[in-house]
């Protein structure tokens, strides 16, 4: 599994994949995951696609992955939220492009040893790049399905060393209304904040991703790095974040503030709880062809087996 992410060759899937394609890229990839490296740059050395920088290294992290049909690469980029652009569903894709995601840096501090301002690269670890193709479930009772490439929340975590006081993480997004149209007006408290239990955080299904597709995320999906958590509602998965923060209490989240009768802290995703005005008990898949088609919401979006015991105990109806 490690064998492909140390090859200086990039993995390659042309801008915008058909998701047949991309699957039986990803079976070969799987099928020379058994082999030798030098293979593996043979085969892609004989790739008709050139090579674009944006392409990432990554190994399929296929027992995190469901196997339900991916999203196409143009759903997930252009039917997006992402209210730093605007609230449309389009605004990300159309507005989204004077955001300047590089050079990144992240602010950590609080609770932790290891503090301070830190370039992406020492906190995501290039070569470790795992690909988990993920069900991300929003609030707003659509879902998609994405293959993102990132790494575990808890590698990053562990380097930081927290405290043994350090019992949440809160995280930020980059605050800066000149590149991101939608923070000049007043749609949310600026800058979109969020946080997770330190054991959410270290749960190994949750990770940060850097990219889709094999390619670097673009800015509507988070770029350089945003936060995903499978089993929680969409807007629990913060983007384009640069500060984290260990500290001992609750962190308070943007969407609590705006709504906090509609949205929780925990945000679990939940078929029996619906939302104040509407229920939870179905989801429409975009991309799914007859429009209005819905299918059943599993409870903590299918990953109960992982992380229902995190909750033993609470309330998920008074907890929502
Ligand atoms: N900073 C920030 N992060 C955010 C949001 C946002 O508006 N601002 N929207 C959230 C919501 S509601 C969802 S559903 C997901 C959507 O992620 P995607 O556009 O990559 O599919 O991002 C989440 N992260
Ligand atoms: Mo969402």
């Amino acid at each position: 599994m490690s064998l492909i992410r140390k090859s200086k060759q990039v993995i390659k899937s042309s801008e915008i994949t058909p998701e047949s394609v991309y699957l039986n890229r990803r079976s070969v990839l799987q099928t020379i995951g058994t082999l030798s490296t030098g293979l593996a740059i043979n085969l892609f050395a004989n790739d008709s696609i050139s090579a674009n920088e944006n392409q990432l290294n990554f190994s399929p992290n296929t027992g995190y992955s469901t196997t339900e049909p991916i999203n196409s690469y143009e759903d997930i980029t252009t039917y997006n939220n992402f209210y730093e652009f605007g609230m449309q569903k389009s605004d990300p894709y159309n507005y989204g492009s004077q955001f300047e995601p590089k050079p990144w840096s992240v602010k950590v501090s609080g609770e932790a040893n290891k503090t301070g301002v830190f370039d992406l690269d020492d906190l995501i670890d290039i070569n470790a790049l795992e690909e988990r193709i993920y069900r991300l479930r929003c609030v707003e009772a659509w879902s998609m399905v994405i293959p993102w490439v990132g790494i575990p929340l808890a590698s990053i975590i562990k380097k930081l060393q927290p405290k043994l006081n350090a019992k949440y993480v809160a995280f930020e997004t980059v605050y800066r209304p000149k590149q991101m149209p939608g923070q000049r007006r007043p749609a949310l408290d600026w800058p979109y904040i969020e946080g997770l239990t330190m054991q959410e955080a270290m749960h190994p299904l949750t990770i940060i991703a850097v990219g889709l597709y094999g390619k670097e995320l673009l800015n509507q999906n988070g770029a350089p790095m945003r936060l995903i958590v499978p089993w929680k509602y969409g807007f629990k998965s913060i983007k384009s974040i640069n500060k984290i923060h260990f500290q001992s209490k609750q962190p308070l989240t943007s969407w609590n503030i705006s709504a906090p009768n509609e949205y929780g802290f925990l945000a679990n995703v939940n078929p029996e709880v619906d939302h104040p005005r509407w229920s939870q008990a179905r989801e429409r898949r975009i991309g799914s062809g007859f429009f209005g088609t819905k299918q059943p919401t599993l409870m903590f979006n299918g990953y109960a087996e992982d992380v229902a015991n995190l909750y033993s105990g609470i309330s998920l109806r008074r907890n929502f």
